[in-house]
């Protein structure tokens, strides 16, 4: 009789899923699993840090809508991936990591690499299982993706003890789950739908705000169809961007859009914002809400619970977003929709904040203006280009610049607010997507944190392009110090001239360094055309200050505070002033 072991049905199940490539770090404990993906012809992209891996399984899922895999070893590999799943967790993305152990066996004995895994990963996932007997493996891969996957996704983690994973067993005891999914997803009730289109054709001034739930139930087509026939504006927020092409005429970028004080000159905001797949939080412009306060809500959620966080919802409708859009397409057909006046208005604001920038671009100066530097890049690149933007203020500059035409193609940050992603998420954007330009950008503090993931790209065959935009500092943590404290005060936040092109140089990319605006586009296209790794470092000009940043701090000085000392009192009289006059000039 044929005897398995658990690296075998760990990638036998992992096919059944549809998976074929997976991110790790190297551990012993591990061994049985790599030897099963040689027999069955895996694709093994193999990282020089956990966090990268745990990164690039997170990255693969916000590219495709599928779950990413990351394997890594027991104790410091476990530890190691913490901060990626703890990202995934954040933003409800679905990623399976699998986690080496030390051996059951061993329990309480101190063997190598022992740590409570368990607690670790309790509190940053939606699952976490650790498995006790190998014949039952392939349940628990496939109860892993289940819970990926199903309701509000999310990063499940599931535990092998390298007893139980490299013992053998017979192969006729193992049985694969073979249909273990719903085959449909819940719609809205009759009544709920009813009731949310009868308040659309009401409204004079609707909006869509929508968010993962519109990507990870695959709705781009259905929301823009339910747009078209409603004549309803839509806005996203960074993981549903490209769900509507942003060149077509309802998208209206970033839930902005609608904040209160952009109309509150002209006829008012928004009178019914529908809500789809996304949660009220600081995307939503937190308590202080992009919403306006008398605006109907109504908030389609896969996840009862996620209704009516932060606001009252005047109607909740639990459902997934592309079942709901179904239905409303369905019912709104033969009903004449028209907001002519109100789109007028929504275009307006979209064209101010195209141009807004103008000046800047048009600047030669060195070291160079970060818009500059980011309009011109967005102009170089393939127009389903896949970007991601990782950094403080270089992300904003980035998301500014870009237009997304389809869903999964730009990637960001989320609610971890977590610098780093940059490297790992371009690379498994790639793996995924091999045929398509990969562009990442990186502010040059946040290069520090996976910049050896520069060897991964090389040695993986994975022909990224990466800008990092080099002010030579920590610029949104530098600038918001000096808005608090004045000019020339700050602490931890200043990092000095790096050659990021030669460190990637050593570490087998090609590299070129750009000081002057006239050399970044042919910098670039050699990047480009090298089909290679390409690390492009971009001197910017350091005083300049993103407008949110600007936005972010300006505020928080304006804060009555309960005592202030002499020096906040003059360096709020001397901050602001400064950074109203140098803001993008
Ligand atoms: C992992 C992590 N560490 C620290 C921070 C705090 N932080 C937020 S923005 C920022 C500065 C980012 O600087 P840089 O990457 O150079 O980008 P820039 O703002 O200059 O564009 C820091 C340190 C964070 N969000 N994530």
């Amino acid at each position: 009789m044929a005897k398995i072991d658990g690296g075998e049905m760990i990638v036998r199940a992992l096919e059944r899923e549809g998976v074929r490539e997976i991110f790790t770090l190297h551990g012993g404990h591990l061994d049985a699993i790599y030897a099963a993906c040689m027999r069955h012809d895996f694709r093994v992209i193999d990282t020089r840090h956990e966090q990268a891996a745990a990164h690039m399984a997170d990255g693969w899922a916000r590219t495709t809508g599928r779950p990413g895999v990351a394997i890594v070893t027991a104790g410091p590999g476990v530890t190691d991936a913490v901060t990626g799943v703890a990202n995934a967790f954040m933003d409800s993305i679905p990623m399976v990591l699998i986690g080496g152990r030390s051996p059951l066996s061993d329990d309480d004995r101190l063997p190598l690499q022992a740590v409570d895994q368990m607690g670790i990963m309790r509190p940053i996932t939606k699952w976490a299982r650790s498995v006790t007997h190998t014949e039952r493996i392939p349940e628990y891969v496939a109860a892993a993706f289940r819970h990926a996957v199903s309701g509000r996704p999310g990063p499940v983690f599931l535990e092998l003890p390298i007893d139980v994973l490299f013992a053998r067993v017979e192969e006729s005891s193992v049985s694969f789950p073979e249909k273990y999914r719903p085959q449909s997803a819940p719609g809205p009730s009759r009544a709920a739908l009813a009731q949310a289109l009868e308040w659309l054709r009401e409204a004079k001034r609707p909006a869509i705000l929508a968010g993962g739930g519109v990507w990870f139930s695959q709705a781009g087509r259905e929301l823009t169809e339910f747009a078209e026939l409603t004549h309803t504006p839509v806005m996203t927020n960074s993981k549903a961007r490209g769900s509507i092409p942003e060149d077509h005429d309802l998208c209206f970028g970033g839930f902005g859009a609608i904040h209160p004080a952009a109309h509150a000159k002209s006829g008012g905001s928004a009178d019914l914002v529908i809500l789809l797949g996304t949660r009220i939080g600081l995307f939503t412009g937190g308590r202080n809400s992009v919403i306006p306060s008398d605006a109907r809500v109504v908030q389609v959620d896969i996840e009862p619970e996620e209704i009516g966080r932060n606001r009252d919802i005047e109607l909740g409708v639990v459902s997934d977003c592309r079942e709901f859009l179904r239905d409303a397409i369905d019912a709104v057909k033969g009903t004449r929709f028209e907001h002519r006046e109100w789109l007028e208005r929504l275009g307006a604001i979209r064209d101010a904040m195209r141009h807004r920038f103008d000046d800047a671009l048009k600047s030669d100066s060195s070291p160079i203006h970060p818009a500059r530097m980011a309009h011109e890049i967005a102009k170089l690149l393939d127009p389903d280009a896949i970007v991601v933007a990782d950094g403080g203020e270089t992300a904003s500059w980035m998301s500014g610049a870009w237009t997304a035409r389809h869903p999964g193609s730009f990637l960001s940050h989320g609610y971890l607010g977590c610098l780093g992603v940059g490297l790992p998420f371009a690379m498994a954007a790639k793996a995924a997507h091999p045929n398509r330009q990969v562009f990442c950008i990186i502010g040059d503090g946040s290069a520090g944190l996976n910049f050896a993931e520069f060897h991964t790209a090389a040695k993986n065959n994975l022909p990224i392009t990466v800008v990092i935009n080099n002010d030579k500092q920590w610029g949104m943590s530098k600038h918001g110090q000096e808005l608090m404290w004045g000019k020339g005060r700050h602490m931890a936040t200043e990092l000095g001239m790096v050659h990021y092109e030669r460190a990637a140089e050593g570490l087998g990319a090609h590299g070129e360094l750009v000081e002057r605006p006239d050399q970044i586009a042919p910098a670039m296209k050699r990047a480009l055309g090298s089909g290679r790794a390409a690390c492009v470092n971009i001197v910017t000009d350091p005083d300049v200050i993103e407008p949110g940043t600007l936005a972010l701090y300006s505020a928080m000085s304006t804060r009555p505070r309960k005592q202030e000392t002499a020096q906040e009192k003059q360096d709020e009289g001397t901050t602001l002033p400064y950074y109203g006059k140098r803001k993008l000039d």
